[in-house]
C-alpha cells in the first residue's frame, strides 16, 4: 500500500496540513488505498530520500514523490483512470488555483489561525514553529495573528471569485471535482481542522461548496475532527 507522511500535531487525530489534504482528496479520488504517516515538524530525519524537508511526501513501490504538485502530476501519470487533470487546460487552470491559493489565500489564512495551529504543535515542534514563521514574517506569531477577525473579513472578501464561480457550477472542475478543487478542500480543512474560528456564514455559497467537499469519498474530510470539536 503507498504511504503518505502527513503532518502530525498533538493531537493524535488532528491533521491540518492544506498540502496533505490536496493528496488524501487525490489519492481517494483515483480509488487508491494509503498509509497515513504522521510526522512532526522536528523529526524530518524519518522522512524517506529524497525530500525537500516538507510534507507530503508519497512512497509508491520504490519511487518517492514529493511536494503536493509533482505528487498529482505522478499520480495521473502512473494511475490514469480517473484523471486529475482531464485535459492541459485543466492543469494549466490548477495551476492558477495553486498559486491564487499559496499567494493570497494562504496568508490570510496565517493570519487568521497562527495562534491556533502554534498551540496544537508539540513542545519541541513549537520552538521550530515559532523560529521559521517569525523569520519568515519578521514580526513575532502573536502579532502577525493579532487580528483574526479582521483576515477573516479579507478572507472572505478574496473568496468572491470562487463564490461568483459556484453560482454556475458545483465544483471547480464543473459538474465533477478536479484537483483545484483538493487545493480548495485544502485550505478548508486547514481551518476546519487547525483553528476554532468559524469561517463561514450558512447563507455562503462557499459554505456550501465546503459541505460538498466534506462528502465526497463518504465524507474522507468530515472524518477528520474539528479542531472545534476538542475539548
Ligand atoms: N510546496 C510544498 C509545500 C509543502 C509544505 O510547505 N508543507 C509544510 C506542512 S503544511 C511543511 O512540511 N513544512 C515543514 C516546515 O515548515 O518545516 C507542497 O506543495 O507540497
Amino acid at each position: 500500500m503507498m504511504q503518505l507522511y502527513d503532518l502530525a500535531t498533538k493531537y493524535p487525530d488532528i491533521r491540518f496540513s492544506p498540502f496533505c489534504w490536496r493528496i488524501k482528496y487525490s489519492l481517494a479520488h483515483k480509488g487508491l488505498a494509503w498509509e497515513d504517516i504522521p510526522v512532526c515538524f522536528t523529526e524530518k530525519d524519518l522522512l524517506p530520500a529524497p525530500n525537500d524537508g516538507k510534507v507530503p511526501i508519497l512512497v509508491d513501490g520504490d519511487k518517492v514523490v514529493f511536494d503536493s504538485w509533482d505528487i498529482a502530476l505522478y499520480l495521473d501519470r502512473k494511475y490514469p483512470k480517473d484523471l486529475l487533470f482531464d485535459s492541459e487546460e485543466s492543469r494549466t487552470q490548477s495551476l492558477f488555483i495553486k498559486h491564487w491559493s499559496e499567494t493570497v489565500l494562504h496568508v490570510l489564512i496565517s493570519r487568521m489561525g497562527i495562534m491556533d495551529f502554534y498551540d496544537a504543535q508539540k513542545d519541541l515542534d513549537k520552538k521550530h514553529f515559532r523560529e521559521t514563521r517569525e523569520s519568515r514574517f519578521g514580526i513575532t506569531l502573536e502579532d502577525w495573528g493579532g487580528n483574526p477577525a479582521a483576515a477573516r473579513v479579507e478572507f472572505l472578501k478574496a473568496l468572491e471569485p470562487l463564490r461568483q464561480t459556484l453560482r454556475s457550477q458545483k465544483f471547480l472542475g464543473g459538474l465533477e471535482p478536479n484537483f483545484s478543487d483538493y487545493i480548495m478542500v485544502g485550505i478548508f480543512q486547514w481551518m476546519r481542522c487547525g483553528s476554532r474560528l468559524k469561517l463561514f456564514e450558512a447563507a455562503d455559497n462557499v459554505a456550501t461548496y465546503q459541505e460538498r467537499l466534506l462528502d465526497l469519498f463518504d465524507g474522507l474530510g468530515r472524518a477528520s475532527p474539528a479542531y472545534a470539536s476538542l475539548s
